[in-house]
């Protein structure tokens, strides 16, 4: 290796001096290290450069040098103890306490020394982010990083049932993992619409249950669903799955399978029908969804197949954890089903619900005796859950609270923050995705520990872990799209201290990650930079808004009167103002006086609600809630409903809206939305009443019909008449009926608008 710069002794203070002076160097490590300094300097990795590493540590020796041959076209020798310009790695507890832990020094040497083995590799990942080629080699800047995670668990899910993932794209998928330090691969094996893991004992599992007739074309939402009329499926042998956990081990990833029960197990039950409760037939699902078709928890011959399944799942991975499911398993075949009847009297169960906590804890207990711990997702607290089981708390963060209070290890995988099959974006070109959005932003600022919870129990909380489930992830590329860049924003949450976060900072450094990214293949969204809105003041008959890019070098042009922005179009400094009548705002990124990325578009609608004054009883709080000018800010929600414009009603509710005069009206309205699949449903009725006095109220109309399946612009004509002030009442529609999505739970009226004209 060759000096650069000579003097590194000398270069802390010139570095100092140098730093007052200049744009400190910044390199663009993700996640951002507990500490960096740099130097003013390089080293250099070249054909003289040697890996010292002793005997024990060859297979970090040989990762290092697999990437440093990507890079270089050759590999370093590898020689301990050498006089020779190196790379040296070594472990050292004492000097790197913290598991994981390693410190980088980069000082015309490079030392590597880390706490354990996979802090080695996540070192070496450091060092692979650190250098630059150059004429004859690769350029290190001088550094000294010392470095350890916030977390011990770091994960990233990925469902391959739904849509299923070669071999090669899972190791794409791992490098992507180790690059950023994760250290836990979730693979989603099995679910309803197909088994993807070779059971040697069951062969009609690969031969059956890895295959569905044909897929559903476009979102589940859109009735009735169409199909693509073409068999699709697929599944690892176990000489793949083998393959690809060396290929884990290598970068000390964890890959815990999933093997779901006692739900989404409709493609097991198409290979084995006599496990369901009514013996079938069955077919692997075909569209998405909650089935209701289950394993039978009544049959022992469930447990025994289960049983089997594991013991083979446990003969290839390593990992301690073995994930069971658990999540959204209707209970409708069990309440009909002799067997599991017979099965609550005997284990004296009060019902179906202590009947899948019995389920869980039954082949909890298989595993444990086998040495192994489980996972399984929040719903396995229901009922009871089985000493020593960690919880993946998805529907929020209670199931994590509920499960350290209880003594529990928990990790964070909630669906509003962590769910990368959410839309990234609120432009409509977005490709179909599952729905919900969930930007960049939310991911990198969501603080994944509660406030809710103890300090005491925070050690409980074992980490956090991104969810892609693959719906709507038919090709590699899609699902890139969905897990790029979000994925990388949390692996910088499970990885640096909390205090190193800086959004800004960390889009800068994510803006240089192409490259390394274009390495293994994998590009990533870059809607990231894209024209965002925030509301301002609703003034009557007018709005406001701000209009945000977190790209700094551009700016944004926009217009209000129907045109197309275009380099001389309005710069939108600070605040948009709309006229007083009905449009689009329309905005567009320039850069160097060129357009750039799509158009951002938002129709506002101004009409005699719109700014006027709003009272609402039981208006929510949280995701859904008010302000209840949410409601009269002539703006509606979009199919996107965490859009920030919807408010989601668990109750009846009255709103008063004064129009601050005597107004005459001639037609009344509300836009609402209609995704029974997302257990939203739309009011019963709403009612218009006016008043002159705020006192004595006359109905004027009723709205009780929402026909459309998605956002309804319901308006009724009414024949003129005068109010200065209007009353809704809305009619809640109550608990979810059976046979429905999330049956027995509380239904959420989704409102963004009323309209008075
Ligand atoms: C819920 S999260 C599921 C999955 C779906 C996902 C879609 C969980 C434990 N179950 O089966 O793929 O929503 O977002």
């Amino acid at each position: 290796m060759k000096k650069l710069i000579v003097l590194p002794f000398l270069m802390a203070t010139i570095c100092q001096a140098y730093a007052q002076q200049q744009e400190p160097v910044q390199p663009a490590l993700i996640p951002v290290p507990v500490k960096a300094q740099y130097g003013q300097g390089y080293s250099v990795i070249s054909k003289q450069t040697a890996i010292d590493a002793p005997g024990e540590l060859k297979y970090e020796a040989a990762f290092l040098n697999g990437l440093a041959r990507q890079y270089l076209g050759y590999a370093l020798p590898v020689i301990a103890h050498t006089n020779r310009y190196s790379i040296k790695l070594s472990i050292d507890t004492l000097l790197v306490r913290e598991p994981e832990g390693y410190l980088l020094e980069s000082n015309g040497n490079i030392r590597i020394t880390a706490h354990d083995r996979p802090g080695l590799v996540h070192g070496i990942q450091t060092l692979r982010q650190l250098w630059a080629v150059q004429k004859g080699g690769l350029r290190v800047p001088f550094a000294t990083i010392v470095d350890h995670p916030r977390f011990p668990y770091r994960g990233m899910h990925l469902d391959v049932s739904r849509h299923f993932f070669p071999v090669p794209f899972i190791k794409q998928y791992l490098d992507l993992l180790s690059l950023y330090k994760f250290n836990t691969f979730h693979w989603h094996l099995t679910d309803d619409q197909g088994w993807r893991i070779e059971i040697k004992k069951y062969p009609k599992l690969q031969s059956i249950a890895a295959w569905r007739e044909e897929t559903m074309i476009g979102h589940k939402k859109e009735l009735p669903h169409r199909f693509d009329g073409k068999r699709y499926g697929g599944y690892y042998t176990q000489e793949q799955v083998k393959e690809v956990l060396q290929y884990a081990a290598e970068r000390h990833i964890t890959v815990i399978p999933e093997i779901e029960m006692p739900g989404h197990a409709q493609a097991a039950l198409s290979a084995y029908p006599e496990l369901g409760c009514t013996s079938g037939p069955y077919k692997a699902a075909t569209f998405w969804g909650v089935f209701d078709d289950v394993f039978c928890a009544g049959k022992d011959s469930t447990f025994t197949f289960l049983q089997d399944v594991l013991d083979e799942v446990i003969a290839l991975f390593p990992s301690q954890f073995i994930h069971i499911g658990g999540d959204e398993c209707p209970k409708t075949r069990w309440r009909a089903c002799p067997h599991c009847q017979q099965r609550i009297q005997t284990e004296k169960l009060s019902n179906e619900e202590e009947l899948q906590s019995y389920f869980m804890q039954r082949v909890t207990k298989y595993l444990q005796a086998k040495g192994k711990s489980v996972i399984g997702w929040d719903e396995i607290l229901e009922g009871g859950l089985a000493k020593g089981a960690t919880v993946m708390s998805w529907r929020g963060t209670g199931g994590a609270v509920e499960a350290a209070r209880m003594g529990h290890d928990a990790i964070m995988t909630t669906e509003d923050d962590y769910y990368f099959d959410h839309y990234q974006s609120l432009y409509p070109s977005e490709p179909v995705a599952a729905g919900g959005y969930t930007p960049l932003k939310e991911v990198y600022t969501y603080q994944p520990l509660p406030d809710s919870i103890e300090p005491s129990l925070l050690p409980h909380i074992k980490g956090i872990q991104g969810q892609l489930w693959s719906e709507y992830l038919p090709t590699n590329e899609q699902a890139a799209y969905m897990l790029l860049p979000r994925a990388i924003a949390l692996a910088e949450v499970a990885w640096s201290p909390a205090a190193n976060l800086n959004y800004d900072g960390f889009l800068y450094r994510l803006r240089k990650q192409s490259p390394i990214l274009k390495r293994i293949g994998l590009a990533m969204a870059s809607n990231f930079d894209e024209i965002t809105y925030t509301t301002d003041k609703v003034l009557r008959g007018s709005l406001s808004f701000h209009l945000h890019s977190s790209l700094r070098e551009a700016v944004i042009r926009y217009t209000s009167d129907g045109s197309l922005p275009d380099k001389s179009s309005r710069v939108c400094s600070g605040l948009v103002q709309t006229g007083g009548r009905n449009g689009v705002l329309r905005a567009r990124l320039f850069r160097n006086g060129m357009p750039m990325g799509r158009m951002f578009e938002l129709p506002y609608y101004i009409n005699k609600a719109t700014g006027a004054d709003i009272t609402v009883t039981n208006l929510p709080s949280g995701k859904y809630g008010g302000p209840a000018l949410k409601l009269v800010n002539g703006l509606s929600g979009s199919h996107r409903f965490n859009d920030s414009q919807w408010v989601g009603f668990t109750n009846n509710f009255e709103a008063v809206i004064d129009l601050g005069s005597e107004q005459t009206l001639t037609r009344v309205g509300a836009n609402l939305l209609n995704y029974a699949w997302q257990r939203m449903w739309p009011t019963v009725a709403l009612e218009f009443y006016i008043s002159d006095n705020g006192t004595n109220y006359t109905k004027i109309a009723t709205l009780d019909n929402f026909p459309v399946n998605g956002i309804n612009q319901a308006r009724k004509t009414v024949p003129a008449v005068k109010a200065r002030y209007v009353k809704i009442t809305g009619l809640h529609p109550g608990t979810i009926p059976a046979g429905k999505y999330g049956a027995g739970s509380t239904a959420t009226m989704m409102i963004s608008e009323f309209i008075l004209e």
